[in-house]
């Protein structure tokens, strides 16, 4: 059986470490895809990580390219095509720039590689994920986005450190867009099995809340010239790998609605089984009225973006 091909459209910040992380967890080859203007950015990536590999000790070979008909035949694509957001600017702000991009890479992808299984990162995630979908006319199940495993990593990170605990030990998942208005579910947070609203007061919860919330803004204010790529990177993989090895993971990921938390025919965030089917099943469960009322804030945020997004 021959190796799985990951293709990624962006060899950036976060498509270089994607690349590694692939190479490393040893998914498959990787070819790295970019611009003409950033061909050797692609093509250095890809040589750097190679050498990497022996050191590693991973079986992989990586390529860089800035011609789509080497991703022919690709498994999974990973698209981090577009810019990323500079201090002080909303997800959205960068709809107008980056739909052209995915607008481009979208028409692309369904020349070239129709049949993969096609992972969106671009911002604003939920609007670009919709157009992925719409240019390729791929199928829902083999479309998706990466926001929730994100969010996700970030609401339980806070918690761990706020508790002193292990970064293992909690469960818990964000629902809804990936905005500012997403939805972390408090309710069903867990530590070690313990709920967290036994373990922190509801005033500080409320704030961990919101930094999870402003937590991609906190990092472009850090880093200034750009957001976060090690995590958001480390998110897909793990979507690929439960795509690749069929697991059958429960992951909170952009997905196309029809009717689940009263969300329908667009990319929400909600809990799908990933497996050799791509998404499986969404996992829908009864939500407080408190919830209910913080997913339909989320759902109008992310209808808005989307009826901005003139394909
Ligand atoms: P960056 O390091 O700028 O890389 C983007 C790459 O896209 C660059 O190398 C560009 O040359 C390339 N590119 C531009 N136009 C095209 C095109 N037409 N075809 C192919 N490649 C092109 O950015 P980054 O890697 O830090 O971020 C990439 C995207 O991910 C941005 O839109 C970010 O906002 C987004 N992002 C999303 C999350 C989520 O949680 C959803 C988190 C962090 C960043």
């Amino acid at each position: 059986m021959t190796r799985p091909k990951i293709g990624l459209v962006g060899a950036g910040q976060i498509g270089g470490n994607l690349a590694l992380l692939a190479t490393q967890k040893q998914l498959g080859d990787v070819v790295l895809f970019d611009i003409p203007q950033a061909e050797g950015l692609a093509k250095g990536k890809a040589l750097d990580i190679q050498q990497l590999s022996t050191i590693e000790r991973c079986d992989a070979t990586l390529s860089g390219t800035s011609n789509y008909q080497d991703l022919e035949g690709a498994d999974v694509i990973i698209i981090t095509a577009g810019f990323p957001r500079k201090p002080g600017m909303s997800r959205e702000e960068l709809l107008g720039k980056n739909l052209g991009i995915m607008t481009d890479v979208a028409q692309n992808l369904k020349k070239f590689c129709p049949n993969a299984f096609m992972i969106n990162i671009a911002n604003p995630l939920d609007a670009m994920v919709y157009a992925l979908k719409q240019i390729t006319s791929a199928p829902a199940n083999r479309v998706i986005g990466m926001s929730g495993i994100l969010d996700t990593a970030r609401f339980k990170s806070f918690i761990a450190m706020e508790l002193g605990t292990s970064m293992k030990d909690v469960t818990a998942f964000v629902l809804g867009g990936h905005g500012d208005d997403m939805v972390p579910i408090t309710r069903l947070t867990t530590v070690g099995g313990v709920p967290v609203e036994e373990l922190i007061p509801a005033g500080r919860l409320e704030e961990i809340v919101q930094r999870t919330r402003k937590g991609g803004a906190e990092l472009v204010g850090l880093y200034k010239t750009g957001s976060a790529y090690f995590a958001p990177a480390a998110a897909a993989i793990e979507m690929a790998e439960a795509y690749l090895g069929d697991h059958k993971r429960v992951l909170p990921c952009a997905a196309w609605c029809t009717g689940e938390f009263g969300i329908n025919g667009m990319y929400f965030g909600v809990p799908c089984i990933v497996g050799a089917g791509g998404i499986e099943k969404i996992l829908s469960f009864e939500l407080n009225d408190k919830e209910k009322a913080m997913i339909e804030t989320s759902r109008a945020s992310v209808a808005k973006t989307v009826a901005e997004t003139k394909l």
